[in-house]
């Protein structure tokens, strides 16, 4: 069994070890340690979220599904079904539709839910982006969830996790993608220039210190153009666009989920610097001009990259290097 595996993720993989046979309600329960009830009730679970299980007399349950059926699914039972992260994913909060998975998972927290509880939704209907803009999200494509942490940290630290979860989320978008992905300041992922991914990283905090963070991601997986709305699809891309084929969203965000964890990881045990360097072999700015828009500022000048926290430094044509906390960058040449 594995660490954080749910109960019907359980289920699932032993009925999937035998394709076209039985296997006995009696031997889940033992296998697994819970009353025939309790397997009963999950199978039950199961069958509501779309599996065709079917019960023989004397013989036992039958999973009836085609590899392209188990391949394409996307639920809470498939993604704890493999999933190697032992904290991530511990406990999914999986919806068919929230307004967003942001606000879901700051309720939860605040509920007191622990570290590495996730939220995930099939559709946004109010996906935040930062500074109330909204982040497009379709149905049955693409990834929208959020993570709960609790790291022991002030709080003028949380904005470090932002530039951790970029880099976690493009490593694992370069394990599908073909065409090595970006990163663009602070929290865009893109591929071919085009943005695939964005995080929104949101705490609740005292005034000293963080008491949760939520970090939000959004990652394009197999949206096509015909999903986009127009005005998107000029700046827009995804991973299925990069590659030409579907990729698995449950094993997509099963990595997405074990790599934020190893990012986590580092960042809490050896600190920033790894993080930056991580970041940094993504990021292809450095040495470019760039136009900063902060605020009720803008600033032109020359990328010099990141400082060791996480802020972007900007040569003026003056000479001085401003260090910008937030905003938005453009690329100008
Ligand atoms: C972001 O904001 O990039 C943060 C996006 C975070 C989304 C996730 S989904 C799960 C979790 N729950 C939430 O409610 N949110 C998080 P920002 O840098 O402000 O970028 C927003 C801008 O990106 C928009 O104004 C559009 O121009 C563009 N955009 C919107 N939807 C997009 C999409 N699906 N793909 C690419 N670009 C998009």
């Amino acid at each position: 069994m594995r660490p954080s595996e749910s109960a019907e993720a359980r289920i699932l993989r032993l009925l999937r070890k035998k394709p076209d046979g039985h296997v006995s309600g009696d031997l889940i329960s033992l296998t697994l340690g819970m009353s025939r009830a309790a397997v009963w009730k999950h199978i039950g679970a199961l069958r509501k979220a779309g599996y065709e299980i079917k019960a023989v007399h004397g013989k036992g349950y039958m999973l009836c599904e085609s590899v392209h059926e188990a391949l394409k699914r996307f639920n809470a039972a498939e993604i704890s079904a493999g999933l190697t992260a032992k904290t991530i994913g511990r406990e999914i909060f999986f919806y068919s539709e929230l307004a967003s998975t942001n606000q879901k998972a700051m309720e939860l927290g605040r509920l007191g839910e622990k570290e590495g509880a996730v939220v995930v939704a099939e559709r946004q209907s109010a996906g935040k982006g930062r500074l109330g803009r909204k982040w497009e999200s379709p149905s049955w494509v693409n990834l929208y969830t959020s993570i709960i942490l609790r790291p022991k940290i002030p709080t003028f630290e949380a904005q470090k996790l932002t530039l951790m979860l970029a880099t976690a989320v493009a490593e694992t978008i370069a394990e599908f993608s073909p065409v090595r992905p970006e990163v663009k300041w602070p929290n865009d992922i893109l591929i071919n220039s085009k943005k695939a991914a964005g995080i929104l990283t949101e705490m609740d905090a005292e005034p000293d210190r963080v008491n949760f963070i939520v970090a939000g991601i959004g990652v394009n997986v197999n949206m096509t153009a015909a999903d986009m709305p127009s005005f998107l699809r000029p700046i827009a891309t995804s991973i299925r666009q990069a590659r030409g084929a579907d990729v698995s969203r449950t094993l997509f965000t099963q990595r997405v989920y074990s790599n934020v964890e190893k990012w986590y990881d580092i960042f809490l045990k050896r600190g920033f610097d790894p993080v930056i360097a991580g970041w940094k072999s993504f990021f292809s700015s450095e040495g470019k001009a760039v136009k900063v828009t902060a605020f009720n500022r803008t600033i032109e000048g020359l990328c010099m990259g990141i400082d060791n926290s996480g802020a972007l430094l900007v040569r003026t044509p003056s000479g001085a290097v401003e260090r910008v906390i937030s905003g938005d960058v453009k690329t100008t040449g």
